[in-house]
Parts: structure tokens; C-alpha cells; sequence
């Protein structure tokens, strides 16, 4: 039987657009309580003010870089005592900056991609799981990628980082065995979303090719999975889903319509 998400505190990361907006949307339907972040605090309050106009839920908003893990630990350990049981944890905050091959490409977009994808999904995880696991329950869900199963060409190190996300949920969930809490990964392919105007650097028109003939996913289509993962029951884990555009059949092989 599904589980009853009203009420269930949701603490989701890189919530101002994309996959993150469209989750925070998701839940707010099934009346849960969201907690969200992002670097922009302008862009994360219009988030939570659409939330509040819409869904009448509660929402508590606040700007959090990821990549800081002081002020990552600071501003969760300071959350008001009704919103510390955190319920689950969505690691949607991530990125790829730059493509191109290994040789050409520029180490300040690694530097990125390794402190936001790796490090900070491990910062926010390790500020909310202690609770989590001391509550004797919980769920944390990552986001993945295609890219964390295959590696394709420019595509190094956004490819490296995607994998470590699927090494640390699989052994996640092998340490909190038997502690009640869940870890799910769930994996796209290719959405439309802000992600290939940031990995091409605000190059809009290569953004938009990449998407060409193709019918891709929506951010509305993992966040509908998201909350499917969240809401079975207390006997049933989903452990990872992958989840490809239909004319896809790798991160690389897409059928594209002329
Ligand atoms: C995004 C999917 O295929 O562009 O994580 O790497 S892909």
C-alpha cells in the first residue's frame, strides 16, 4: 500500500529550477512539508512562495551552496525544531560544466562538477543522516545519471562524478543496513532542463541542439518517479531507477527526428 506523504518533512537541495522545482512541486501535492535550498536565495523564495500560493503547505527556504560544507552544517543544524525530523532527503543539487575532450577541457569545470556532485551530495548527507539514523528512520534519495552507468566521449569527468554517486549509494545502503533508513538512486537520461545551457556556459543555441528532434523528458517526469520511490511502503525499497527518454537507447544513442 502506498505510503501517505502528508505531513512528511522533505528536505530537497538545488530546488530553484529543473528537476529539484519540479520535486518540490511534486511533494508539496501530496501535502508534504518541504524544506529547500539553493545557491540563489531570490530564486529558491519564488520557489517556496509558488509553493505556498499553490499547495497552501509549509515550506521553509533558504540559500545553501553545497559545496560549503561549514555553512552546510551550520544552516541545517540551525533548522527551527519543527522542521529537523527530516523524512527524506532528495541530493537533486548538481551539475556539469564544460564538454570536450579530456586534453581541452578546463580544470575549474572539474573542480565544480567534483565539489557539487561528489562532496557536497556527501556534505548534506552527512548532516541530515546522523538524525535519520538515530530516528530509526528515513529515506535519502540521489540523483543520478546515465552518465553513472555508461562513460561517453567529453565527457570525463561529469561521467566520473555520476559514478562515485552510484559507488556511494550502493555502499550507503549497505551501511545502513538493518538501521531502517532507505537510499534509492534514480537516474536520468537526457531531460530538458537548465543542464546543457550550464554545461555549454550560457551557450543556448548548442543547448538547444542537444535537444533536436527529440522528444525528451520533463523535469515533471523524475519528479513523478521521485515521489513514486518515496511513497512505497516501509517493506519496499526501489534501489535505483533508470530513467531514458523514449527515443534513447544509451546516453549517447538517440534517435532524432529530422
Ligand atoms: C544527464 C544525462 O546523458 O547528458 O545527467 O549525461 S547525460
Amino acid at each position: 500500500m502506498k505510503q501517505n506523504l502528508k505531513d512528511k518533512i522533505v528536505f530537497i537541495t538545488g530546488a530553484s529550477d529543473g528537476i529539484g522545482r519540479a520535486t518540490a512541486l511534486a511533494f508539496a501535492g501530496e501535502g508534504a512539508r518541504l524544506i529547500i535550498s539553493s545557491r540563489r536565495e531570490d530564486k529558491i523564495n519564488k520557489v517556496a512562495d509558488e509553493i505556498r500560493n499553490r499547495f497552501k503547505t509549509d515550506v521553509f527556504s533558504f540559500p545553501m551552496d553545497v559545496r560549503n560544507r561549514k555553512e552546510v552544517f551550520e544552516k541545517t543544524a540551525s533548522l527551527p525544531d519543527s522542521w529537523k525530523e527530516i523524512d527524506f532527503l532528495i541530493n537533486n543539487a548538481g551539475l556539469s560544466r564544460g564538454f570536450d575532450k579530456i586534453y581541452n577541457d578546463n580544470p575549474d569545470g572539474w573542480d565544480e562538477m567534483i565539489d557539487t556532485n561528489i562532496k557536497g551530495l556527501l556534505n548534506v548527507t552527512k548532516a541530515v543522516l546522523p538524525g535519520m539514523v538515530e530516528r530509526k528512520r528515513g529515506h535519502i534519495i540521489n540523483i543520478g545519471s546515465i552518465a553513472g552507468h555508461e562513460a561517453y566521449p567529453n565527457g570525463a569527468v561529469y561521467c566520473s562524478t555520476k559514478h562515485a554517486v552510484d559507488a556511494i549509494t550502493k555502499a550507503m545502503r549497505m551501511d545502513l543496513l538493518g538501521s531502517n533508513v532507505k537510499v534509492s538512486t534514480i537516474d536520468p537520461g537526457m531531460v530538458e532542463t537548465n543542464f546543457s545551457n550550464v554545461r555549454f556556459y550560457g551557450d543556448t543555441e548548442r543547448a538547444k541542439n542537444v535537444y533536436k528532434g527529440v522528444n525528451p523528458l520533463k523535469a515533471e517526469d523524475i519528479a513523478e518517479t521521485i515521489v513514486f520511490c518515496a511513497s512505497r511502503p516501509a517493506h519496499v525499497n526501489i534501489a535505483e531507477v533508470v530513467i531514458l527518454a523514449g527515443a534513447q537507447a544509451s546516453a549517447t544513442l538517440v534517435h532524432r527526428n529530422p
